[in-house]
């Protein structure tokens, strides 16, 4: 007789006191105003992803990985394509994971998810395997998620397996060299994508708008973005995900320091900028509904105050800044919030300088511990 597959559920966190829901000054622009820059949030102890590892420092996919793991707990198995969370978590005997972990090739995280996932039920339902059902979960970097592993993803969620499939994003192709992938944003520099006269911007086309397709393309799955940002948010789409069942796809900005050439300590800062900037709408896709719920973040400020901190984009001329601008601005009025005129003015080129001239906001570096 078959046995029934029970799931487990991973309650949220409170999300009280997250910079969402801190008001902001009517009218202002930019500036610290509802950040709440000291939230620490309440972390699960455990940690299934252990120091040890060899990422760089900085490292906003490690940070990922960290987080959800502490989301999911124990009783997980993961999958990891190659990439850099591949190559620089396991050398011979060796991962920092405490839970079973598995690496797949590049293109085939999807169907890999897929089979442990199956394979999970079958075992429960003949009695081989004790159950809960595990959470089973693939990190895949935007090389492998949306490009060469796209489809294999795509498939997993169309036949909604239940599996949550993540894509760590630090828009380039890290581990070979920081090589350009479709994520990588307008005039991001990469070793593929060099500017000089010709070229002055370098890449030229838009970042591929890869949760927005798997949200429009799979109705039935739960979809959401997040940031190394904002890890309360981080944990609970994971656990959301897991929670949901079928499968769940999630969309995470994480910085690479190496690629983008930043400090290394202000990765969770550039987290929080890159949406304050609009260049990274934060948003969940309910299935159920069939609708999507928005993160209007307190703070608006112009995409100088993120490009700024990068060396990736240093070589930007007033015009890629004006066309930067123009695209958050769209993003703003996609996601429902009115662009305040400072950063209305800001896709006129003739407001700007070349980027490693313009004024900008300037990060607190908080160090450890503050
Ligand atoms: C089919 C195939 N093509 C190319 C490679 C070489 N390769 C190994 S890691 C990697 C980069 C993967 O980029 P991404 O998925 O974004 O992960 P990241 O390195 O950025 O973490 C590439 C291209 C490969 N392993 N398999
Ligand atoms: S190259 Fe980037 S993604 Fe790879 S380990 Fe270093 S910081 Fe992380
Ligand atoms: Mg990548």
């Amino acid at each position: 007789m078959a046995i029934e597959v029970t799931r487990q559920y991973l309650p949220p966190l409170d999300e009280e006191g997250r910079a969402a829901a801190q008001v902001k000054r009517e009218g202002e622009v930019g500036g610290e105003t509802g950040r709440d820059r000291h939230y620490l949030p309440d972390m699960p102890d455990e940690d299934p992803y252990q120091a040890g590892h060899r990422t760089c420092a900085g490292c906003g996919p490690a940070i990922e990985y960290r987080w959800v793991l502490k989301a999911a707990g124990q009783d997980t198995v993961v999958a990891g394509p190659t990439g850099c969370m591949y190559v620089a978590n396991s050398t011979y005997l060796c991962t920092p994971y405490t839970v079973p972990w598995a690496h797949t090739p590049i293109a085939s995280g999807g169907s890999f998810t897929s089979g442990m996932a199956a394979g999970y039920e079958a075992m429960i339902r003949k009695g081989r395997h004790p159950g809960p059902y595990p959470n089973i979960i693939v990190m895949a970097g935007d090389g492998s998620a949306a490009d060469i592993g796209l489809g294999s993803i795509s498939g997993a969620l169309y036949r909604n397996h239940d599996a949550l499939f993540i894509c760590y994003d630090n828009e380039c192709y890290a581990n070979t060299g920081i090589q350009v992938s479709p994520t990588t944003p307008y005039a991001g520099l990469t070793t593929f994508t060099p500017f000089g006269k010709a070229n002055p911007a370098g890449k030229q086309l838009p970042p591929k708008n890869l949760a927005r397709m798997m949200a429009e393309g799979h109705p039935h799955c739960y979809v959401a973005t997040t940031t190394v940002g904002y890890p309360v948010d981080l944990i609970n789409k994971t656990r959301k995900g897991l929670n949901h069942q079928g499968a769940a796809f999630m969309h995470c900005f994480t910085p690479c320091q190496k690629g983008w050439v930043y400090q290394t300590s202000m990765t969770v800062e550039l987290g929080r900028r890159v949406v304050e900037s609009g260049l990274f709408p934060v948003w969940e896709y309910d299935p159920a509904e069939r609708k999507y719920h928005y993160f209007h973040p307190p703070v608006q400020r112009p995409v100088t105050d993120y490009l700024a901190m990068q060396g990736r984009f240093g070589h930007m001329l007033p015009e890629h800044v004006a066309a930067t601008q123009r695209a958050a601005n769209l993003n703003w009025q996609d996601i429902g919030m009115d662009v305040p005129a400072e950063l209305r003015e800001g896709e006129d080129p003739a407001r700007h300088a070349k980027l490693k001239e313009e004024s900008y906001s300037m990060p607190l570096n908080r160090g450890v511990g503050a």
